[in-house]
């Protein structure tokens, strides 16, 4: 916290460019630090248990792809706050656009006096979606909060209630979301009653039910048919990757054989690219690597760089069901998060970064490769793009038990955090190991934490 507060015309021009932070890995204190673990115990006094956090270190600056701690340690960051720094920490041109629209406007109330950033936010959704055809968008304030719209809006446009999930799923914390995810640990317990009407389907898991994606998307489709039926059903919510699942790539074929189902039978089918858009898997949305053209598609996390700001796009049938008025909240579209946004989408375009998300799946899979040959705890390498995870299993069964192995994926975590870099778990038995890092991380850096993440194996084994 500061006392002293500078006003923005006295900032030298350039005080970004000072602020950077070295692209580097560097740990100078214990981790956690002294003064981090003073802030943790403030925090303690007085934030909330139901928060948790994976490193307490408390951070000071970010730039690119590395994270300052107020000790001064410099952490190479494979979690970008969960996808969602995906064009880097504090990048230039989005720091510049958030500033110039704070002073211009910060705040009316689109549903009262419009404004055009959420115009043209809108139409570069409508432009990058997947789909040849008429988009419209509304624009929320979190991913959970999209999810809630899509099903909102497909179930005003199918006059239908159902909702049908995949298992292994995460779609956030809301009432309905919770009631959503696969995991009741640590998303659900003990917060019911849910809401009704939320069916969950069977998925597709390739590394543990071998199915292809036909034989997966026949038993889905046969369940949502035969539990659930079709005329009961508004919508089918999936992550074309899942995300808090760990990374699932679905057996080929399997989300393009749910959309004809989902078609043939009237139920809209919705993408949640909440984690997997916005250009991290080496295109802007995932859907667009398994030929999947959804219905709707929700959008959050990368799309405003920190900013929070979250879409629903798709069919212009299907976005303009909801009369006036039924769609909409305080802070949804937030000018400032807009501007933040418009910056993103120029920054993609104008440096490349789809071909930056392929170039860091080239390296990080290879180096993982290598690991694999070194430690048969490694079952499963899976993702595209910047969106990589390794399932760890029991030593000995990745071809035959595949013993889900939670335990080296903490102790890796904790490993890493100790040498200055930062990684995430996931998966629905905590043994996947996920790499998420921004597009600014480099072929240096991402060897650099493969080295740290050999020794974490090491220490492991
Ligand atoms: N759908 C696919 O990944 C958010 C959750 C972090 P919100 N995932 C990170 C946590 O512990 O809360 C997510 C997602 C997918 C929906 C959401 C929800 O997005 O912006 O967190 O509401």
């Amino acid at each position: 916290m500061t006392d002293t507060w500078i006003p923005v015309e006295s900032v030298p021009a350039e005080s970004a460019e000072s602020a950077a932070v070295p692209q580097e890995r560097r740990i100078v204190t214990a981790v956690p630090g002294p003064r981090s673990q003073e802030l943790q115990a403030r925090r303690t006094a007085v934030v909330s248990a139901g928060v948790s956090s994976v490193l307490p270190v408390y951070i000071e600056r970010a730039h690119g792809a590395v994270l300052e701690d107020v000790d001064g340690n410099r952490f190479l960051d494979f979690g970008a706050g969960i996808g969602v720094t995906t064009v880097g920490h504090t990048p230039a041109r989005v720091v510049e656009a958030a500033t110039a629209q704070s002073r211009d406007v910060l705040h009316t109330l689109f549903t009262i006096t419009p404004y055009e950033e959420y115009v043209r936010v809108a139409e570069l959704l409508a432009a990058h979606t997947p789909g040849d055809f008429a988009k419209k968008s509304v624009l929320v304030n979190s991913g959970a909060e999209a999810v809630e719209n899509g099903v909102k809006i497909a179930r005003k446009h199918t006059g239908r209630r159902g909702v049908a999930v995949l298992d292994h799923a995460y779609h956030g914390r809301t009432n309905l979301t919770m009631a959503m995810n696969y995991k009741a640990m640590p998303y659900g317990t003990g917060f019911g009653p849910f809401a009704g009407d939320v069916y969950h389907a069977p998925s597709s898991y390739p590394y543990r039910d071998g199915l292809s994606g036909a034989e997966a998307a026949a038993r889905t489709i046969g369940y949502l048919d035969k539990v659930v039926g079709a005329a009961d059903l508004a919508c089918l919510v999936v992550e074309p990757i899942q995300g808090e699942g760990g990374f699932m790539v679905y057996a080929d074929g399997f989300l393009p054989a749910l959309q004809d189902w989902c078609t043939a039978n009237g139920v809209v089918m919705i993408a949640d690219e909440i984690q997997s858009g916005m250009a991290r898997t080496g295109a802007y949305y995932a859907s667009e690597h398994f030929g999947w053209t959804p219905d709707l598609v929700l959008t959050a996390k990368g799309i405003a760089a920190g900013f929070p700001l979250a879409a629903v796009t798709g069919r212009a049938e299907i976005m303009d069901a909801s009369h006036p008025g039924g769609l909409g909240g305080t802070f949804g579209g937030n000018p400032v998060a807009c501007a933040a946004a418009i910056a993103v989408f120029e920054t993609i375009e104008e440096e490349g970064l789809l071909a930056e998300a392929r170039r860091i799946e080239a390296t990080l899979t290879a180096g993982l490769e290598r690991l694999r040959e070194k430690y048969d705890i490694i079952g499963d390498i899976r993702g595209r793009g910047a969106m990589i995870a390794i399932e760890l299993v029991g030593s000995g069964t990745a071809e035959t038990s595949k013993t889900p192995n939670a335990a080296a994926v903490s102790a890796i975590v904790a490993y890493a955090a100790q040498q200055g870099v930062l990684f995430l778990s996931a998966g629905t038995w905590g043994n996947v190991l996920r790499f998420l890092p921004s597009l600014r991380m480099t072929d240096e850096l991402i060897e650099d934490a493969l080295g740290v993440l050999d020794d974490a194996f090491a220490s492991v084994a």
